[in-house]
């Protein structure tokens, strides 16, 4: 036992010195952790000591369960083990930020239940935002507990989608953890301290897959190099103002000519918070205004008033509220699209029921209006595109093409519709489909343009219905550098895509500043500095 603690003790002594001497060369963050190749197959976990040494910077080294708890000390290769992945790094008001993946992997024989993870950080820390976890941090911690959803990983897999921005005054990347977890069967909590990157690379791991994924596509060779030819003649793609049915080619809308098309145009916020701009005087101002050829009603299901969440007469009058949009916007000659806003329900099918009987109402309602587009999920979330996305699409489509036969419908993808390049080895076997990427510029950049150009070359469809050029909070400083450069990808590759949200709210991301109480006739002044870069964008592109 004596021998034991000795060389953990030494083993963690080794794991701080290499913490210090990232702190101390004020490493950059980078996103590669190509050194740390080789998978870590040692499943053996030792005896804990039961002692509760502190570290200075709070994460124990011991378990905290009190008997039969295991241990693994930093620097160790342990069965359990984190990687906090840097996505993004940018300077904002809070200081420094950084976008994390963080996973965690099992290489147990048994699923783990439950986990919960302390990092070391900076104390001057803060959490900008985190996904499918709750995070708190203090004194120099930062404490990570998954969503209920995230809590089971299976013998051999990970948890996906887990993130976290983090913003303090040095960027000095997270890298130093304690994981307690309990696995299934045993009565004991474990826990496991390393530090980030010692015993995997996943970025390897994607390049394997993605390889792999992009040969396991629905098309043959000849059949993407199609593909690619449509999606690059999509660069001539024009954003029309007359209405005409569409349909969906390779990767191009078009028009009944046989043109490709692009749409462009502005989101509602929640329906059920601003319904004074949903009608058709304000609708004008931005066709007359900005140019503008849709508009995008967003309902939301989840959230404060939304669909599922309210009475009768609550439904009643959000569907009032679509009725207005959809007849206003037709009568304007706009294209409109009706949005089923899933967000904090995360997995489209939490309200499939629902779904399938708003979508089944609403596409008899407008069976015979060609310019309805139907957005089934706005951004699924902590979802899975083949076990749960996919089917939920495959039981709405058939609702909506019984009594909407040739309608464009519009597909959400998983992590807030960002991952696009799951469809690509598992596209759905139907017409007229295209699939979302949404970015929020300030914190999406590179790396989902990649997967949006990826799921592109592949031959799948991709529709940006809903973007802004703040962070993902919908809220924050501006990132024109970044914004510059998804117009130059959507403008190159000829893809329509829309600007989130049409509302006075106290927020970055609002095209009207909360001072303006008009709703049509909008000046200069009426706009937000985000909305101004939308509207020289798009009376760019619509020639105005
Ligand atoms: C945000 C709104 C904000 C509202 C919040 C509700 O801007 O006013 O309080 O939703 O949760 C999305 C979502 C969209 C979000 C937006 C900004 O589709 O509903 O709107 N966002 O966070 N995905 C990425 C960012």
């Amino acid at each position: 036992m004596q021998e034991r603690k000795i060389r953990k003790t030494l083993s963690f002594l080794l794991a701080s010195c290499m913490m210090l001497s990232l702190s101390a060369c004020g490493s950059k963050v980078t996103s590669s952790n190509a050194e740390n190749n080789g998978k870590n197959t040692d499943s053996s976990i030792e005896e804990n000591d039961a002692s509760s040494d502190k570290t200075s910077s709070g994460i124990s080294e011991s378990s905290s369960g009190s008997s039969g708890a295991a241990t693994s000390g930093a620097g160790e290769k342990s069965s359990v083990y984190v990687d906090f992945t840097p996505t993004n790094s940018w300077d904002g008001e809070k200081g420094k930020y950084t976008q994390y993946d963080v996973t965690v992997y099992n290489n147990e024989s048994e699923k783990i239940t439950d986990w919960s993870l302390d990092a070391e950080c900076p104390a001057d820390m803060v959490v900008d935002q985190n996904w499918n976890t709750t995070v708190s941090v203090s004194g120099g911690k930062m404490n990570i507990i998954p969503a209920d959803y995230a809590k089971v990983i299976e013998a051999g897999g990970k948890t996906e989608g887990l993130g976290i921005i983090v913003a303090d005054s040095t960027g000095n990347p997270l890298s130093k953890y304690q994981i307690s977890y309990s696995l299934e069967g045993a009565s004991d909590q474990k826990t496991a301290t390393g530090i980030s990157g010692e015993n995997s690379s996943d970025s390897i791991v994607t390049a394997e897959n993605n390889s792999e994924n992009s040969n396991v596509t629905n098309s043959t060779d000849s059949d993407s190099k199609e593909d690619t030819k449509v999606a690059v003649s999509n660069n001539t793609a024009k954003v029309t103002n007359t209405l005409s049915k569409l349909h969906v080619e390779g990767t191009s809308l078009m028009n009944e000519k046989g043109e490709a098309v692009r749409l462009q145009g502005i989101s509602t916020l929640g329906l059920a918070w601003y319904p004074q701009y949903v009608n058709e005087e304000t609708f004008k101002s931005f066709k007359d205004d900005w140019g503008i050829n849709i508009i995008r009603l967003a309902m939301y299901t989840q959230e404060d008033g939304g669909y599922c969440v309210g009475d009768e007469a609550n439904k009643k009058k959000l569907k009032g509220l679509i009725d207005k949009g959809v007849k206003a916007a037709t009568d304007l000659g706009l294209y409109v699209i009706i949005d089923w806003h899933i967000l904090s329900d995360g997995n489209p099918m939490t309200h499939e029921d629902e779904a399938e009987k708003f979508f089944d109402e609403m596409s008899r309602k407008y069976a015979s209006y060609s310019n309805v587009l139907y957005e089934i999920c706005n951004e699924p979330n902590g979802s899975n595109w083949k076990s749960q996305i996919k089917p939920y699409a495959e039981k709405i489509i058939p609702i909506i093409r019984k009594n909407a036969p040739d309608s464009v419908i519009i597909v959400g993808t998983n992590t807030w519709s960002q991952d696009v390049d799951d469809v690509i080895s598992d596209p759905i076997n139907e017409k007229n489909l295209m699939y979302t990427v949404h970015f929020y510029a300030a914190t999406h950049k590179e790396n989902i343009r990649n997967k949006a150009k990826k799921a592109l070359d592949a031959g799948i469809p991709v529709f940006i219905s809903e973007s802004s050029i703040c962070d993902a909070s919908g809220n924050g400083g501006l990132d024109k550098a970044s914004a510059d450069e998804w117009k130059k990808f959507i403008n190159e590759n000829g893809l329509s895509f829309i600007e989130w949200s049409l509302s006075n709210k106290n927020e970055s991301s609002a095209i009207l500043v909360p001072s303006c109480k008009k709703t049509s006739g909008f000046t200069d002044s009426d706009y937000t500095d985000s909305a101004k870069y939308y509207r020289t964008w798009m009376r760019e592109n619509a020639g105005l």
